[in-house]
């Protein structure tokens, strides 16, 4: 069950503070406030043993850096099950081998899910950990960056704005063209002329109709242009197939 202040994410980290930036800004920012999610930072560290408090050791085999030690992560992960309580739950381990997160795996989660976010740092974490813990390994993109917080940020980003009820959600998560597999129209505000360069004339018409096949034209043909491997993937209305044919035989639609 969704907790009644809203989705339960539990992060272990060993960097707790780096969380701030999303739970303390923007639309995110308001979604905690808002109480749409509840947020438990849990570091390895306070579960390391003493004197030395280790969280981290060398690889066996040998070879550069270090690994994350299974012990620390385990019992910092009854914490945050014992957090969690009944509430639905994935264990996911933020990894560069991981299924790469696409926005529809976003929408698909249901809202009564908690997740439990494992954010490694160093070479990975000790293999047994995963093998008894873990649910699933998420990556964000094959690019390489220092460790897991990053990542669990972009998950949290993500994830609150699908959440019914978060700012943005109605706009983005429905209407939004990414979210039917399309990339975004130009935007433009004020004032409507910069050193002689004018707003498109539709944009200031009144007309909405007008206005939103605009739009929509731009969003297809940017699509067509810088990611086409999208619109191969995108389930398109008749609508859509319709203007992508008509622009197909005058593709003079200026995006
Ligand atoms: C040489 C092998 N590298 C694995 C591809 C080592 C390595 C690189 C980066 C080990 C850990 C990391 C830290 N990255 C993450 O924890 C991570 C990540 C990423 O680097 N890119 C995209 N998604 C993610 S999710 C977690």
């Amino acid at each position: 069950m969704r907790g009644v202040l809203g989705v339960k994410v539990a992060v272990i980290s060993l960097f707790p503070e780096m969380f701030d930036a999303v739970s303390r800004h923007g639309v995110s920012g308001r979604a905690f406030e808002d109480g749409l999610i509840e947020l438990r930072l849990y570091n390895p560290r306070n579960y390391a043993v003493e004197p030395h408090k280790c969280v981290d050791a060398r690889p066996y085999g040998g070879g550069p850096g270090m690994v994350m030690m299974a012990e620390p992560l385990d019992r910092a992960l009854v914490e945050a099950k014992d957090w969690m309580g009944s509430t639905d739950h994935r264990v996911v381990y933020m990894s560069p081998q991981g299924k790469v997160l696409k926005q529809e795996q976003f929408m698909s989660f249901a809202s009564c899910e908690g997740f439990i976010l494992i954010a490694g740092r160093y070479e990975g974490v000790d293999e047994r950990f995963i093998e008894h813990s873990v649910d699933e390994e998420w990556s964000i993109g094959d690019y390489v960056l220092s460790g897991g917080e990053l990542p669990a940020m972009v998950v949290l980003d993500a994830l609150i704005r699908n959440l019914p009820g978060a700012l943005g959600h109605a706009k983005s998560a429905h209407e939004g063209s990414f979210s039917q597999g399309l990339l975004g129209h130009p935007q433009y505000t004020r004032p409507d002329s910069i050193s002689g360069e004018r707003v498109p004339k539709v944009l200031l018409s009144g007309n909405h109709e007008q206005i939103r096949l605009w739009r929509l034209k731009c969003s297809l043909k940017r699509t067509i242009d810088r990611r086409p491997e999208l619109l191969e993937a995108a389930v398109l209305d008749s609508e859509k197939k319709a203007l992508l044919e008509a622009m197909s035989k005058d593709l003079e639609v200026k995006c």
